[in-house]
C-alpha cells in the first residue's frame, strides 16, 4: 500500500512537471503558440531563419553530391584536373554570396530586436517585476493606480507560484528589477525572456520591455531562466490572461486593497 501511494505521488509530480511544458508544434518550428504580438515577430524571424538555413543546406549538400558523383578521379586519366586558382569571378562569387547572406540575416535580426525592445511609455498597464531568491513580486499599476503587490515563495508547480493577472488585447509595460543576483524573466508563450541584473538604474531602457497581448485567455507558466541558486528551479509563477470583463472584475476586487 505505501508503494501504491508513493507511485501515485510520483505520477502526480510527473504530471505537474509535464503541464509546465507548453505544447510545441512542428508547424511552428517547435515553438509554443505565442500570446503576444511581439511573439508573432519572433515566430516569423524563427521561420524565416529556418527556411534560409534549410535552403542553404540543400544547395551545399547538392553541390557536395554533384562534385562527388560527377567529378570523381577516373582511373584512365592520371593528369591533374583544370586548376582554377586566382579565378577572380569565382573568388568574388564565394566572397560575396556569404556576405549577402550574413547581411540579410543581420538586417532582419536587427530590425526585429529593435521592434522587440521598443518601449513607448504610453502603456496603461505597467508591471514592476521584482525578482529575488527565489520567487517574484509583481506590482501592477493601471492608469496610474497601483494594485496590491502579488508575491510568492519557491514552489514545484507554477500554479502555486505568484500569479500575475493581465488583460488580453492590451499594451503592457514591464520593468524588471532585482537586489540579489542575476535572474531572467521568462514566459515561454511570450517567446521572449530578459535578464534581470542587479544595479541597473531605473531609467536604463534595458530594464523595460513591452508586449501587446493577443485575444488568448489562459494561464501560462513563467519561470526564472538564469541559474540563480539552490531553489532556482522552483522560482515559478504564472501569467493569467483574462478578457475585459474579468479584468474589470479583478480591478474591482483589488480596489479595496489598493495602496
Ligand atoms: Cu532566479
Amino acid at each position: 500500500m505505501p508503494r501504491a501511494a508513493a507511485l501515485a505521488l510520483l505520477l502526480a509530480t510527473a504530471t505537474a512537471c509535464a503541464n509546465d511544458v507548453p505544447e510545441a508544434d512542428w508547424s511552428r518550428g517547435l515553438l509554443p503558440d505565442h500570446v503576444t504580438e511581439q511573439g508573432g515577430v519572433v515566430q516569423s524571424l524563427w521561420n524565416g531563419a529556418w527556411i534560409a538555413a534549410l535552403a542553404t543546406g540543400a544547395v551545399v549538400i547538392g553541390l557536395i553530391l554533384w562534385a562527388t558523383i560527377f567529378h570523381r578521379k577516373r582511373r584512365a586519366k592520371a593528369e591533374l584536373p583544370p586548376q582554377v586558382r586566382y579565378n577572380l569571378p569565382i573568388e568574388m562569387l564565394y566572397t560575396l554570396i556569404p556576405l549577402v547572406m550574413v547581411s540579410v540575416f543581420f538586417f532582419f535580426t536587427a530590425r526585429d530586436s529593435e521592434t522587440l525592445s521598443r518601449v513607448d511609455g504610453d502603456a496603461t498597464v505597467k508591471v514592476k517585476v521584482e525578482a529575488f531568491q527565489w520567487s517574484w513580486r509583481f506590482t501592477t499599476t493601471v492608469n496610474g493606480k497601483t494594485l496590491k503587490p502579488v508575491a510568492g515563495v519557491p514552489v514545484s508547480d507554477y500554479h502555486q507560484g505568484p500569479q500575475l493577472v493581465l488583460p488580453t488585447k492590451t499594451k503592457i509595460e514591464f520593468d524588471l528589477e532585482t537586489d540579489d543576483v542575476i535572474h531572467s524573466f521568462w514566459v515561454p508563450e511570450f517567446l521572449f525572456k530578459r535578464d534581470i541584473i542587479p544595479g541597473i538604474p531605473e531609467d536604463n531602457p534595458g530594464r523595460k520591455f513591452q508586449i501587446t497581448t493577443l485575444d488568448k485567455k489562459g494561464v501560462y507558466a513563467g519561470r526564472c531562466a538564469e541559474l540563480c541558486g539552490v531553489d532556482h528551479s522552483r522560482m515559478l509563477f504564472s501569467v493569467k490572461l483574462v478578457d475585459q470583463n474579468e479584468w474589470n472584475q479583478y480591478l474591482t476586487t483589488q480596489a479595496g486593497s489598493a495602496q
